[in-house]
C-alpha cells in the first residue's frame, strides 16, 4: 500500500503547486496534485513527473566530490573532509583578504523558508560579498512600486470575478497552469482572453486573440490603447481625479504621438489596438496579468508603467476581477531579521545581471572563493562566456547541487543536495498567496544533504556554530513568527496549504497607495530607447524564453546530447537558404552557439525563439549569446536586448 505525503513543489515556478507524493517501499512512485490546494486543485504539471525522474537519475551526484580543475579528475570524498577543507579555506581567505573576498551566490532554484538561513550563515561568518539585483522578477516589482507605492497583485482566486483577461508577456501553458481553468471559464462564459506576446507561445491556442507586437515595444501598445480610451471619452475620470497623480504628464506623453505613430512603433494594426481598448471597456472587469518576459528589457519599466497607466485609465485598479498583477513576494511571510543582514550593513554586493564582469573587476579584495547554492549562473546568467571566465580565475569554488552542470564543473568541491522530496520545510510562492508544507517523502538519497543540514554542519566549524544549532521546528517557529502571530500554527502549515491571512484578495480597493502622494502615480517621463546594435549584421531579436518541456536549467547531463530547437519564420529561413531541421550557428556580438532550426510561420520575421536552459556543454546554450546589461529600473537582467544572425554550419 502506497503512503501519501502532502507536500509542495518548491521549484522555481509561480504555481507552487500543492502536491501529494505516493510513496511505496521508500520510493516516490507518483507525484500528483493535491486536490485540497485551492489553486492547483489536484493538478500537477508534466515537470512534476520529470522531477521524480531527475531525483532518481543515475547521473545525480550523491556524494561530495573533490575536483582537480587542472586535470579534470573528480574524486569522491567524505563530508568531513569536504567541510574541513571548506572551513579551512574560508578562514584562510578571511585572514588573508577579509571576508569580502568570499562571494556567496544564491540561485533561484529553491525558495523555501529555511533557505534564508543560508544567508544567515554567511552573515555570521563575516560580511562576505553578496549579490543584488536579479535575473528574475525585480524589474517588474521596482517598476510597479513606482506606480502603486508597493506592488501587490490580485489574489489569483479573485479572477473568478473577471469577465476577460489579458496575458501580457506570460505563457501559462508552459509556466503557470493554475491559470488554465480561469481562462477556460472566462471563454466558456463568452469573455475574451487576449495574449500579448511577440512570440507565438504555447498559450496562443488557449486565447481568443493574439496581439503580436514588435519585441520590447509594449509601451507604445499600452499607450495606444490608452489614447484610444481617451479618444472615446471613456476613461475613469473619478479614479484619475480623486486617486491619481501625474495624469497630465502622462497625457502629454500620449499627445506627442498620433495613434498611427504608436501603432507603427509597436507594429500592431490599429484595429487590434481598438479591440484591446474595446475589451477593457466592454468586458469589465478585465484582469491584466504581466509575465516575467516583460522584465528582461533595459527599459522594461516603460512597458510596465504604461500598462499600469492603461489599467488605471480603464478603471481596473482596486476593482474585483481587475488589476494589473504580476508577482508575489515569496519571502514576505517571514521574519527577515534572522537573515542577519544588519550585522554587516555595508558589505559589498555584486550586481547579479553583470555577475561575470563584477567578479572579474572586483578589487580590494579580489574574489578568492565562490560558494554557490541552488543556481547555475554559468548557464543562466547573461553572457555565459564571461561568467565562465570569471569563475575560472577564482582560486576556490564550492557548488552545492544535484548534477555536474556547467557551474558545478567549475567547482573544486561539489556538495550533493537533497531534492524537496527529501526535505522538511515550508514554502511561500511568487505566484500566489498560499504557504505550503514541504514534508519529507523519502530519505535523503545517497549522502545528500539539504542546504539546512549543510550550513548547520559547516557552522559547527566556527565559533557561531551553537547559534545555528536549532531544530527545523525551532527555526521555522522563529522564521515564520509573523505568520504564527496571525494565528497560523506550525501544525497547520505542515498539514496543507495555508492562505496568508493578511494578504488582500483585491489590492488597493481602499484607493490607498504607498506612494509619496498616497495616490496612484502615472508615468510622467518617457524617453524613447535607441537601438544599440546595427540592424544588418544582427537582424533578429533573440527571444530566450522559458521552455515548455523543462524548467530553467534543471535537466540531466543526458539531456545535453541534443541541440536546442529554435524557431524562425519560414520566409527568413528561405532568404538564408536554410531548411527545417538544419543545424545552424547563432551569433551575437557576445558569442556564438549551435542550434537546430524549426520553421514556424506563426512567429514574427524579426525574432528567433531560443528556449533558455540547455547547458554550455551541449554547445547549444542561449546565454552564450545574451548581453550582460542591466535594466534602468530594478537592476534586472535585460536578456532580450540581444540581436543575432544565423548561418548554416
Ligand atoms: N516550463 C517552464 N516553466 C517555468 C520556467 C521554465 O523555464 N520552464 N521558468 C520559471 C521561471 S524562473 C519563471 S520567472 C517563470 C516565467 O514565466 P513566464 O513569464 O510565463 O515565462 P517567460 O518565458 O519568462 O516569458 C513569458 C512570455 O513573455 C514574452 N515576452 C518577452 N518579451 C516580451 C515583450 O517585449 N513583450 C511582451 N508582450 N511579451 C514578451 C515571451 O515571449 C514569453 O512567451 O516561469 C517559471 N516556470
Ligand atoms: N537567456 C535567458 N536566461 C535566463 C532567463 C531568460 O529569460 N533568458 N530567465 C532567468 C530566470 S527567470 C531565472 S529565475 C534564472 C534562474 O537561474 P538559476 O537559479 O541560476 O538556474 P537554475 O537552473 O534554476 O539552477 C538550478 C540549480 O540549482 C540546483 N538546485 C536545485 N535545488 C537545490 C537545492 O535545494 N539546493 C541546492 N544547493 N541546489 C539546488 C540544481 O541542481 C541546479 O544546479 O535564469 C535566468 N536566465
Ligand atoms: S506547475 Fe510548477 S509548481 Fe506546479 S508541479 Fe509544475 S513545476 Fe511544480
Ligand atoms: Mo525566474
Amino acid at each position: 500500500m502506497a503512503r501519501e505525503v502532502v507536500t509542495t513543489c518548491t521549484r522555481d515556478c509561480p504555481n507552487t503547486c500543492g502536491l501529494i507524493a505516493q510513496v511505496d517501499q521508500g520510493q516516490v512512485v507518483l507525484l500528483g496534485g493535491n486536490p485540497r490546494h485551492p489553486l492547483s486543485r489536484g493538478v500537477a504539471c508534466h515537470k512534476a513527473k520529470e522531477f521524480v525522474r531527475r531525483a532518481y537519475s543515475s547521473e545525480r551526484i550523491l556524494t561530495p566530490l573533490r575536483h582537480n580543475r587542472k586535470t579534470g579528475v573528480w574524486q569522491r570524498i567524505t563530508w568531513d573532509s569536504a567541510l574541513n577543507e571548506i572551513a579551512g579555506r574560508m578562514n584562510e581567505v578571511k585572514d588573508q583578504y577579509g571576508a569580502e573576498a568570499i562571494l556567496y551566490y544564491r540561485g533561484f532554484a529553491q525558495r523555501t523558508a529555511l533557505r534564508l538561513l543560508n544567508e544567515r550563515f554567511f552573515n555570521l561568518l563575516g560580511g562576505v560579498t553578496g549579490t543584488y539585483g536579479t535575473l528574475c522578477g525585480g524589474t517588474g516589482q521596482a517598476s510597479q512600486n513606482l506606480d502603486f507605492g508597493c506592488r501587490i497583485s490580485h489574489d489569483p482566486l479573485d479572477y473568478e470575478h473577471s469577465n476577460s483577461l489579458v496575458l501580457w508577456g506570460r505563457n501559462p501553458v508552459a509556466t503557470n497552469p493554475y491559470l488554465l481553468p480561469v481562462i477556460a471559464r472566462i471563454r466558456r462564459q463568452g469573455g475574451s482572453v487576449i495574449l500579448i506576446d511577440p512570440v507565438a507561445s504555447e498559450s496562443k491556442r488557449i486565447c481568443d486573440v493574439h496581439i503580436q507586437p514588435a519585441p520590447g515595444k509594449d509601451a507604445f501598445l499600452a499607450m495606444a490603447a490608452a489614447k484610444q480610451i481617451l479618444a472615446l471619452g471613456r476613461e475613469d475620470r473619478e479614479f484619475i481625479e480623486s486617486h491619481s497623480q501625474g495624469f497630465c504628464h502622462f497625457q502629454r506623453i500620449l499627445d506627442s504621438f498620433t495613434l498611427q505613430e504608436l501603432a507603427q512603433a509597436c507594429d500592431v494594426p490599429v484595429q487590434q489596438i481598438e479591440l484591446l481598448a474595446d475589451v477593457l471597456l466592454e468586458q469589465k472587469p478585465t484582469g491584466i496579468l504581466l509575465g516575467w518576459g516583460l522584465h528582461r528589457w533595459e527599459y522594461a519599466h516603460h512597458m510596465i508603467r504604461s500598462i499600469d497607466a492603461l489599467g488605471a485609465l480603464a478603471g481596473l485598479i482596486g476593482v474585483k476581477g481587475g488589476g494589473v498583477s504580476q508577482g508575489f513576494e515569496e519571502y514576505a511571510p517571514y521574519d527577515l531579521d534572522w537573515v542577519g543582514d544588519s550585522l554587516h550593513p555595508n558589505r559589498r554586493k555584486l550586481l547579479m545581471p553583470l555577475i561575470g564582469e563584477e567578479i572579474l573587476k572586483a578589487q580590494a579584495p579580489p574574489i578568492q572563493m565562490i560558494f554557490v547554492t541552488a543556481g547555475n549562473p554559468l548557464c543562466m546568467a547573461p553572457n555565459s562566456g564571461k561568467v565562465a571566465a570569471a569563475f575560472a580565475q577564482v582560486p576556490f569554488v564550492v557548488v552545492a547541487g544535484h548534477f555536474l552542470d556547467d557551474t558545478a564543473e567549475q567547482a573544486d568541491i561539489f556538495l550533493p543536495s537533497t531534492t524537496f522530496l527529501e526535505e522538511q520545510d515550508i514554502v511561500a510562492s511568487y505566484g500566489h498567496n498560499y504557504v505550503g508544507p514541504v514534508n519529507q517523502a523519502i530519505p535523503p538519497q545517497g549522502e545528500s544533504w539539504s542546504d539546512f543540514e549543510l550550513f548547520q554542519n559547516l557552522a559547527a566549524y566556527f565559533p557561531f556554530g551553537p547559534d545555528f544549532k536549532r531544530s527545523i521546528e525551532e527555526w521555522l517557529t522563529l522564521l515564520a513568527a509573523p505568520l504564527l502571530r496571525q494565528g497560523v500554527t506550525l501544525e497547520e502549515l505542515w498539514a496543507g496549504p495555508v492562505r496568508l491571512p493578511e494578504a488582500p484578495m483585491v489590492p488597493y480597493s481602499d484607493r490607498k497607495f504607498a506612494t509619496p502622494s498616497g495616490r496612484f502615480q502615472f508615468m510622467t517621463e518617457f524617453n524613447r530607447p535607441s537601438c544599440l546594435e546595427g540592424k544588418e549584421s544582427y537582424p533578429y531579436q533573440l527571444m530566450s524564453v522559458s521552455s515548455y518541456e523543462w524548467l530553467c536549467s534543471e535537466m540531466t547531463p543526458a539531456d545535453q546530447d541534443e541541440l536546442t530547437v529554435i524557431r524562425i519564420h519560414p520566409k527568413e529561413a528561405a532568404k538564408l537558404n536554410l531548411a527545417d531541421g538544419e543545424t545552424v550557428r547563432v551569433i551575437s556580438n557576445v558569442g556564438a552557439t549551435k542550434a537546430r532550426l524549426k520553421l514556424d510561420s506563426e512567429q514574427r520575421q524579426d525574432t528567433i525563439i531560443f528556449p533558455r536552459g540547455r547547458w554550455l556543454k551541449s554547445g547549444s546554450s542561449a546565454n552564450l549569446l545574451t548581453r550582460d546589461i542591466v535594466s534602468k529600473v530594478g537592476n534586472g537582467a535585460s536578456y532580450y536586448e540581444t540581436k543575432v544572425r544565423i548561418e548554416p554550419i
